[in-house]
């Protein structure tokens, strides 16, 4: 039965009661009509986000992409019907990729009847860009919190930068939710780490306490005390032992906002499957539906009427409007009005802010990037990249980043005057030290960029696997994140296996939405920059080397500028006729041009392919990828330092590769091209194999 217009409930609790209740059957007959989901943690957890949404935070459902909003993070993903019930209550409008009103609601009671259905917008789990009002995708457990790291250092930076006396732009507040799981995970740990070492006092996690978890009790495996950890990372840890005391949780929430230096986690005490007679505190109200018995019963302690489904009584559209929609909109609009009179004053500020907002790059963004003449000797990736990135950096005030403890080494310092360091004190510096924390760095930029800053991170390759599941949701969430990997291949020689990167490339290049770029010298690697930049949706990865890189004479060879295209002609056989084509990127590409006048001096007329980016070449037309590796010439070899998973699709079945099929050697780095096959005289070799020349 559908009683979607019933007249509120007989006996009717008050208004609060009455919303939270909604929240809970709403969650409870979503997860029941999709046959799956999660209705035990909304049905506990809709005191504290009610609380959250309708008294305390800032938000403005009418504008809820506004830069001064508070934010909603939602880690324990599973509990997403919490999130679709309360966006949809508030009325959150619908916003598009643009930033454009689409002049209808984010969470439609119909996406909630339809939850975890294709094209619902109420998802399995809360998904940025697909759900206007999400802040950020949740779902694998300590992203949600580890990411509200990176958006309480951003709203920091954001105040630095732009408030003034009478002026403050950005004063916002940053509220997670996390569960067991959230705190189990190390991504949390490193995060929360950072945060209490930053004193981010604009932070608040309230952690759902219930004890339990999907195998059961967390007897079983979490009995750590978790007030004592948070109180050691600096934290200020407040306990609620009531989850529906939605007073003391209003008044905690207060006690978070007076606190200064240092961020608050809040324990709630809570009962999963709260109301629920057969289910309460135990897994089984984890992750199934109730079963409609057991519904009935629910709704019988709600005192909510048994048989009504997706029920929102009277007046509690109206209590949310009079609540955050009320507050949320006269802040929004005293904002921006406050924005008007800084705009008056503040231009040059104001003109940032709106640039920023839309992901768009200031006037004379890569001026004085660098060209590097042609040199035999080289210029090392890494000590490119560090260059162009201190000329972006200076010549973009929002662009900001650092690495995992190897900044000396990665070559990612910004080091022109006034880049300063990102530190409690000095809130607004663009060098950000996060520690060998470097799951945590990739969460944290995630945050920085969901709050419109331009953030990189880096660390060494072999290292990225540490950093991947949040790589992984930059891509997901169509991020222009950054990551700037060094010691790309075997150039760590004597350093040996552990820090030679091998499938590192081929599982990067397999996270769908993530570009991977693997540039051949310097100039490729500002050109890589270059690109990389002017990417408003898309996350990237540069694969720099350690070890100097020949500089390719462009007067000679085909310009850097062709990295664009993923794929270009380096250099060509005479009359562009070749009989084999050498494919390589980064730092093969110079073997391969070795190669190449080898074969030409012997009569072999070869082609060079430099190959930094799949992603970008695929993206061509064919004409041009056709152009670039014709069907018709199958005597093609690949050379590259790493695995060689995937290549086929460039190289076909009649062509060779060279590289790496072991996880390396510790040797320096002349000998182990010799062990592995990165020679010139190999490649000419094999190019005669296949032309079946002598
Ligand atoms: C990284 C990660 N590992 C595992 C899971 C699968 N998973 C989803 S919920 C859950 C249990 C979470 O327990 P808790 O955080 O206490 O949530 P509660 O059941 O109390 O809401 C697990 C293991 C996941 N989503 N993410
Ligand atoms: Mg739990």
């Amino acid at each position: 039965m559908n009683v979607t217009q019933a007249a509120t409930p007989v006996a009717a609790p008050e208004m609060d009661q009455l919303c939270i209740n909604t929240i809970r059957t709403l969650s409870i007959d979503a997860v029941q009509q999709a046959k799956s989901g999660h209705p035990g943690t909304p049905m506990a957890l809709a005191p504290v986000v009610y609380t959250i949404w309708n008294r305390v935070m800032r938000f403005d459902p009418q504008d809820p992409i506004w830069p001064n909003r508070d934010r909603f993070v939602l880690s324990n993903g599973h509990a997403s019907m919490l999130l679709w019930s309360v966006l949809h209550l508030t009325k959150t409008q619908a916003v598009d990729a643009e930033y454009e009103k689409l002049g209808h609601q984010s969470v439609s009671l119909d996406d909630i009847r339809r939850f975890r259905q294709l094209d619902s917008r109420a998802p399995g789990h809360p998904e940025y860009h697909w759900v206007s009002g999400v802040e950020t995708t949740t779902g694998p457990l300590g992203q949600g919190v580890a990411t509200s790291v990176g958006m309480a250092i951003a709203q920091k930076w954001l105040a630095s930068r732009y408030n003034r006396p009478g002026f403050n732009i950005f004063d916002y507040n940053i509220y997670a939710i996390a569960g067991d799981g959230c705190l189990m995970e190390g991504v949390s740990s490193e995060a929360a780490s950072l945060a209490g070492h930053l004193g981010l006092d604009n932070l608040c996690w309230i952690y759902d306490n219930n004890q339990i978890t999907i195998e059961g009790n967390t007897r079983l495996a979490f009995t750590e005390d978790v007030a004592t950890r948070f109180i050691a990372y600096g934290w200020n840890v407040l306990r609620i032992g009531d989850a529906n005391d939605i007073e003391r949780i209003e008044h905690a929430l207060g006690v978070f906002r007076k606190t200064q230096g240092r961020p608050t986690l809040i324990i709630l005490d809570s009962h999963i499957g709260y109301g629920s007679p057969n289910k309460q505190d135990t897994s089984a109200a984890h992750g199934e539906p109730l079963g409609d018995d057991e519904i009935r019963l629910c709704k019988r302690n709600y005192g909510w009427p048994e048989e009504a489904k997706f029920l929102v009584p009277e007046g509690v559209y109206e209590h949310f409007a009079a609540g955050i929609g009320a507050r949320g909109e006269r802040a929004c609009a005293e904002w921006k009005e406050l924005l008007g009179a800084y705009r008056a004053k503040y231009p040059a500020f104001a003109t940032e802010i709106d640039l920023m907002q839309r992901r768009e790059l200031p006037a004379g963004w890569d001026r004085d990037l660098p060209i590097f003449p042609a040199d035999a000797k080289g210029v090392a990736g890494r000590d490119a990249s560090g260059k162009t990135l201190n000329v972006l950096a200076r010549n973009i005030p929002w662009f900001l980043g650092g690495s995992a403890d190897l900044g000396p080494s990665t070559k990612t310092l910004l080091t022109f005057e006034g880049a300063g360091d990102l530190e409690a004190n000095n809130p607004g510096g663009r060098n950000i030290h996060f520690g060998i924390r470097e799951h945590a760095m990739a969460a944290i930029i995630n945050g920085l960029s969901l709050s419109k800053l331009r953030a990189f991170g880096s660390t060494f390759m072999v290292f990225s696997d540490y950093a991947r599941p949040a790589m992984r949701l930059s891509a997901l969430m169509e991020l222009p994140t950054i990551f700037a990997f060094t010691h790309e291949a075997m150039g760590d020689g004597e350093d040996g296996p552990t820090h030679q990167p091998v499938e590192h490339l081929a599982s990067l290049r397999a996270i769908p939405g993530l570009i991977v770029l693997r540039p051949a010298d310097a100039n490729e690697v500002v050109e890589a920059y270059r690109y990389v930049m002017q990417l408003r949706h898309t996350p990237a990865v540069l694969a720099l080397s350690r070890q100097p890189l020949p500089t390719l004479d462009r007067k000679k060879y085909a310009p850097a500028s062709g990295l664009a295209q993923g794929a270009y002609i380096l250099a060509d056989a005479p009359g562009a006729n070749p009989e084999v084509i050498l494919i390589a990127s980064g730092s093969e590409v110079s073997l391969a041009v070795e190669a190449h006048e080898k074969l030409l001096a012997g009569g072999i007329r070869s082609r060079v392919v430099s190959l930094p980016s799949w992603e970008i070449f695929d993206h061509q037309p064919q004409e041009y990828r056709d152009k670039v590796l014709p069907p018709g010439i199958t005597a093609r070899i690949m050379i590259e330092q790493a695995s060689m998973f995937g290549w086929e699709r460039y190289v076909g079945s009649s062509g060779r590769m060279i590289g790496m099929k072991t996880f390396g050697a510790s040797a320096p780095l002349k000998e182990l091209l010799t062990k592995f096959g990165f020679e010139p005289g190999r490649i000419v070799e094999i190019a005669k194999e296949l032309l079946r020349k002598p």
